[in-house]
C-alpha cells in the first residue's frame, strides 16, 4: 500500500467563496506535492457512493445536498506521512473547534460547508484517489 499519498477536495463552499487559490498555495506550501487534481462536479450517485460510510447519519441528506450544489476540486497529493499530516492542515470537521491557521478555521463556514476534505487513512486515500482518478490521471 502506498503510504506518502492522501486525497482531498476543495468543496464548494471554498469554491464559491473563491478559496481554490489560497487553499493550493497553503497545501503546496506545506509540502505536498500535487500527483492528480481536476476541477469537477459531483453526481448526487457519486456524492451518496463516496460517503456511503455516513449513510445512516441524520445529515445525510444534507451532506450530499451541498456537495453536489456547484464545483469542487479534487486531488490526489503527496507527502511523508499524507493522511495525517493533512489531517493537522486542514484541522477538525466543526472550524469552530479547529487550530489557529488551519485551513477549515481560516477558510470553512460551518461544520457541514467545512471547505474541504482529507483522507483518514491510507486505505481510505487510495480507495477515494481511485473513486476519482484512473491510473493514466495520476502522475
Ligand atoms: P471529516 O470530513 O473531518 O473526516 P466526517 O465525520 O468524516 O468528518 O464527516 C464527513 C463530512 O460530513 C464532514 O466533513 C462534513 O462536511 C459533514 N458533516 C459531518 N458532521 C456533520 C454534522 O453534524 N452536520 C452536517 N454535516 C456534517
Ligand atoms: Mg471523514
Amino acid at each position: 500500500m502506498i503510504t506518502n499519498r492522501t486525497f482531498t477536495m476543495i468543496k464548494p463552499d471554498a469554491v464559491e467563496n473563491g478559496y481554490i487559490g489560497p487553499i493550493l498555495e497553503k497545501i503546496t506550501a506545506a509540502g505536498f506535492k500535487i500527483v492528480a487534481m481536476k476541477y469537477t462536479q459531483l453526481s448526487k450517485r457519486d456524492a451518496e457512493a463516496f460517503y456511503a460510510i455516513h449513510s445512516e447519519r441524520p445529515f445525510f441528506g444534507e451532506l450530499v445536498a451541498f456537495m453536489t450544489r456547484g464545483p469542487i476540486v479534487a486531488a490526489i497529493l503527496e507527502k511523508d506521512n499524507a493522511v495525517e499530516d493533512f489531517r493537522a492542515l486542514i484541522g477538525a470537521t466543526n472550524p469552530a473547534e479547529a487550530a489557529e491557521g488551519t485551513i477549515r478555521k481560516l477558510y470553512a463556514t460551518s461544520i457541514g460547508e467545512n471547505a474541504i476534505h482529507g483522507s483518514d487513512s491510507d486505505e481510505n486515500a487510495a480507495i477515494e484517489g481511485a473513486f476519482h482518478f484512473s491510473g493514466r490521471e495520476i502522475f
